[in-house]
């Protein structure tokens, strides 16, 4: 036999570095096994939604008249890890040698590093060029840096990739129009309706065996809807420029209760898992523009996301990892409380999100940021159990892109390595930007005593606390000067209402 290609789940690309110069005789390896589905606890529609994705791509591959290996799950023999299947599989078939396309995970390309010392035959590990930036362009760019700025990475890629570019300026004018994207939602303004997918034979075995075998993990697999091929997932990015896109800008941050996606893409575990390609993606959003069809600020915003932020945490990942994982610069050490969990909570929008994503896997990204994650900085959480439940609940979560996000973008646990200060907010951004106070037992407006909203309280005690540590950084100075000016009696109320509160959280470690 010639060569056995052994294709991840979240690999499913036909230009995958891998797959390029497939050959007659080749077989594609591709494995469902226990240990990724548990070395975190992983949602159960993460699991569907891959599992689905996987067999599907399988059986394209086929139509195609490749020959695919696909070890399911349930099969008597699976060994339950990459190593053990890949190991059956040469034996199976004796090729000449394994190809493989890098892992987006560290702890996979530690496993990859073993194969090529333990197998008997040759393994090329080939770069994973659906990026945009390989690891040594992110290397140069950083080289020589302390501080690592996404807004002058961004620069380089879009006059690298031309994207949005007119000769070497930036189209509009401007890099970034991010002012434009601050608006909260008005009530009259109605989120697109969305189309669905439906599940067919092969995702309906998916959802059975999921129920079955992952019942006690997080989450629900009710009205799964999500596209799972690659026509599907073209489908619903097509959706999303012509519909969702001209207003993807305007109302970015946004939030609204009972209306998870408002003009959000809900692409990213289809880039992540490689049914979208990031490029596509960006081409499709420069082409509305190019034809009038979406505001500049909308697709400038979207491009940002995907050529400057994606990019970048993936640079950022592989660039301090391992060590990244371990980072606590503000040394916080407090459980994560069980309502993460279960989402029962008085605080209103920490429950509607974790209602929401108990459901379908996904927030959006001002959730995930302003709402969920403030709320990790305010009450010091440890970032290790951060890291974990951000993984688990989330439908794209990947540790390269998950990682990055929480350690640095939230917690700034690596000490501001890229942001030039924590994203620390009180309860006054959340109640401008969405109507989830309207409904809350608490007030964002009050600032101590009965019915205080405990992001007011959280926020100066995380000031407070961490002092000695953010009070050097420049960009901190107007908040410690308007501490400084508190008054003594206010600060000490405020910190003794913080605690109480911190002190009646719940964990349990039960989940
Ligand atoms: P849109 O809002 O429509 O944005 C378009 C695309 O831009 C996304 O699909 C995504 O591919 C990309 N993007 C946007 N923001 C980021 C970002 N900060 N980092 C990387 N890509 C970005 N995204 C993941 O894909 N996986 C994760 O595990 C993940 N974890 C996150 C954890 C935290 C704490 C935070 C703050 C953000 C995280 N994000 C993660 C980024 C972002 O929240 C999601 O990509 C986004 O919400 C997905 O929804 P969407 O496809 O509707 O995105
Ligand atoms: C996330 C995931 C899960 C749950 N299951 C599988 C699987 O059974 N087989 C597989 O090939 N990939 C799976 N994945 C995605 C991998 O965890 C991912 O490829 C690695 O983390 C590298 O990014
Ligand atoms: Fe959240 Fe506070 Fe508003 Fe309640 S009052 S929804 S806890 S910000």
């Amino acid at each position: 036999m010639a060569t056995l290609r052994f294709v991840l789940g979240d690999q499913l690309s036909r230009n995958l570095s891998s797959l390029r110069d497939l050959a007659e005789g080749d077989v594609v390896l591709m494995c469902e096994v226990a240990d990724e589905t548990r070395y975190v606890r992983h949602h159960k529609r993460k699991i569907a939604f891959l599992f689905a994705a996987m067999r599907h791509f399988a059986e394209d591959l086929r139509a195609r008249d490749v020959t695919v290996d696909y070890v399911a799950l349930d099969d008597a023999a699976n060994t339950g890890c990459f190593t053990g299947e890949l190991e059956r599989a040469v034996a199976r078939h004796r090729p000449d040698g394994v190809v493989v396309t890098e892992p987006g995970e560290w702890r996979v390309r530690q496993m990859m590093e073993d194969w090529r010392e333990e197998l008997d035959v040759s393994v090329d590990i080939r770069p994973d060029d659906r990026f945009l930036c390989s690891h040594e362009r992110f290397r140069a760019f950083a080289h020589g840096l302390k501080q690592l700025r996404m807004e002058f990475f961004y620069r380089e890629m879009r006059k690298e990739t031309g994207y949005l570019m007119e000769g070497d300026e930036p189209a509009g004018g401007r890099w970034n129009f991010d002012h434009s994207n601050r608006e909260p939602l008005a009530a009259d303004v109605a989120p697109p309706e969305r189309p669905t997918y439906g599940v067919d034979e092969t995702t309906r075995e998916v959802l059975d065996l999921v129920a079955a075998r992952f019942g006690n993990h997080f989450g629900g697999l009710d009205d799964f809807d999500y596209p799972v091929t690659r026509r599907q997932a073209l489908h619903s990015l097509a959706w999303f420029v012509e519909t969702a896109l001209p207003d993807f800008g305007t109302y970015q941050d946004a939030m609204r209760e009972g209306e998870p996606l408002l003009f959000h893409s809900h692409v990213s575990a289809l880039i992540n898992c490689g049914l979208i390609d990031p490029r596509e993606a960006c081409e499709r959003a420069e082409a509305a523009w190019r034809d009038g069809s979406a505001p500049i600020n909308a697709v400038e915003g979207f491009i940002r996301q995907i050529i400057g932020w994606r990019e970048f945490v993936r640079g950022v990942y592989w660039r301090e990892m391992p060590d990244y994982a371990a980072s606590n610069k503000l040394l916080a050490r407090r459980k994560l409380p069980d309502f993460f969990w279960t989402g029962e909570t008085d605080l209103n929008c920490l429950g509607a999100c974790f209602r929401e994503v108990r459901d379908s896997a996904y927030n959006h990204h001002i959730q995930r940021l302003m709402v969920i994650g403030n709320f990790c900085l305010l009450c010091g959480f440890d970032p290790k159990e951060v890291q974990e439940w951000y993984l688990v609940v989330y439908h794209d979560a990947y540790e390269w892109v998950e990682m990055p996000n929480v350690v640095g973008m939230i917690l700034y646990a690596d000490g501001g390595l890229f942001a030039s200060k924590p994203y620390a907010a009180s309860a006054n951004y959340i109640d401008k930007m969405s109507d989830y106070c309207g409904s809350c037992r608490y007030s964002p407006k009050l600032k101590t005593g009965e019915g205080a909203c405990p992001f007011n309280l959280l926020y100066w005690d995380f000031v407070a606390r961490n002092a000695e540590r953010l009070q050097g950084n420049p960009r901190m100075a107007r908040t410690y000067a308007t501490l400084g000016r508190m008054d003594a009696k206010k600060v000490a109320t405020i910190r003794r209402e913080a605690e109480g509160f911190l002190d009646g959280l719940v964990s349990t470690g039960e989940y």
